[in-house]
């Protein structure tokens, strides 16, 4: 008599090896970096080391110290092998170390998933819910080309929208249409240097609070609006201005303040209820452990790529959890699709899910450089139940694209002081 169950058992004890990895660079528009590996067996996996305005970094790192270890290892051993390069780094944690390693981490996930003949969900603990909730970006350079957009967007069937506002005598506002990257879905600027952008934080805090009362006043209150700070206020501004809009019901305020510093939120949480989202410029728990523990913000942004993987996101959604705090990672235009795929299968599984950044919005050619059938509809994200990831990178595809230099704006005060972008 022959059982399933020792098929499995016998499945999972043969030894697998990884035989070899490669990586490419490039993207319609993008500098998409994406590790592929195979095992001996031919089954592989894909990852992405996408860091937005430095490309080139993670995928060095990537060919010239990682990859030569990880030939020879059982693919299966995600936490072992993440480990390995954490621990084995010494020199630990930073963007680039985190993408590089979560690269391989997202890659090796999706192998165990196909050798298992799961979803990664599944392996992570199962479904929580069926579907995603998701966030889109209206933007507008003045309010009535604002609200034009948030109709649009509704119109679409999203549920949860960023809204980002031009302020009268500070055009080149971040995420506002047309002057920056984040607003154009598509294409990245590849032209020169970084270009400027001018800041001032007075004009912006007296004119903001009024476009949330002007969105309110048009869509009510159904609607969930999310707006973006970008680390632009002191604490004490951002403090203000958190209680100035809680009337508005924000679903959140996001980077209110520059996210290195981790006793800021302080100063908001004692003045303002307003949700308060940060991290995805955090690349390890290391960066946000404290202020998690304090339970100064509701959401936390934390990105697949730039912190560690599946297997590091997994960590910090769980601790994340102990502390009231939903998932909202992050997902702007910049974001490899791969990436997107690992956050949906932690989406679906995490019980403290929040909420989905989605702008990967499928162009043919992103379509055909990354094949999958996640999809999305009426706002809510549905993650493909095909075993491991359920995204591949098309290798010919790839070959059509290539690094090209990029930087992100730069900002400055209207004096000349630099400011954070
Ligand atoms: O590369 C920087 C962008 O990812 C960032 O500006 C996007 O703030 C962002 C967001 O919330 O999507
Ligand atoms: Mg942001």
């Amino acid at each position: 008599m022959f059982y399933w169950s020792e098929t499995i058992v016998l499945l999972w004890s043969y030894a697998v090896k990884i035989a070899s990895a490669e990586v490419f660079v490039g993207g319609p528009g993008k500098n998409y970096v994406t590790i592929k590996i195979r095992t001996d067996e031919g089954v592989t996996g894909v990852g992405d080391a996408s860091i937005n305005g430095r490309g080139l970094l993670p995928a060095t790192y990537l060919k010239e110290y990682l990859i030569p270890c990880l030939i020879g290892m059982d693919p299966r051993k995600t936490e072992d092998i993440w480990q390995y390069f954490y621990r084995g780094a010494y020199f630990r944690r930073g963007p680039v170390t985190m993408a590089a390693i979560g690269a391989i981490d997202m890659a090796l996930w999706d192998i165990k998933g196909k050798i298992a003949g799961l979803p990664v969900y599944q392996l992570l603990g199962g479904p929580s819910r069926d579907a995603c909730l998701v966030y889109a970006h209206a933007t507008g350079s003045d309010v009535e080309a604002l609200l034009d957009s948030i109709t649009h967007y509704q119109a679409e069937g999203y549920k949860a929208i960023r809204i980002q506002c031009g302020i009268p005598g500070m055009p080149e506002g971040y995420g506002v249409a047309g002057d920056d990257e984040d607003t154009k879905h598509f294409i990245t600027d590849f032209t020169g240097l970084p270009k400027t952008e001018i800041w001032d934080t007075e004009k912006y805090l007296r004119f903001m609070p009024g476009v949330f009362e002007k969105i309110r006043e048009r869509f009510g209150f159904d609607l969930k609006i999310l707006h973006d700070v970008h680390h632009r206020l002191r604490p004490r501004e951002a403090a203000a201005f958190a209680k100035e809009v809680e009337p508005y019901r924000l679903f959140w305020l996001e980077d209110p303040t520059p996210a290195d510093d981790q006793s800021a939120l302080k100063l908001i949480r004692q003045h303002s209820t307003v949700p308060i989202a940060i991290g995805e410029v955090f690349n390890s728990i290391w960066d946000c452990k404290d202020m998690m523990e304090q339970e100064l913000f509701d959401f936390i942004r934390v990105s697949a790529t730039i912190a560690g993987g599946i297997t590091h996101l997994r960590r910090i959604t769980d601790f994340a959890d102990m502390h009231h705090i939903r998932t909202g990672f992050h997902g702007p235009p910049s974001h490899s699709p791969i990436s997107m795929a690992a956050q949906a299968h932690l989406n679906r599984w995490a019980p403290n899910f929040g909420i989905q950044e989605y702008l990967v919005l499928g162009t043919p050619e992103c379509d055909a450089l990354f094949p999958s059938d996640h999809h999305m509809k009426n706002g809510m994200f549905y993650v493909s139940d095909a075993p491991g990831l359920g995204i591949d990178i098309d290798e010919k595809e790839a070959k059509r694209y290539s690094h090209q230099a990029h930087y992100h704006p730069i900002v400055r005060l209207e004096d000349g002081t630099m400011w954070n972008y």
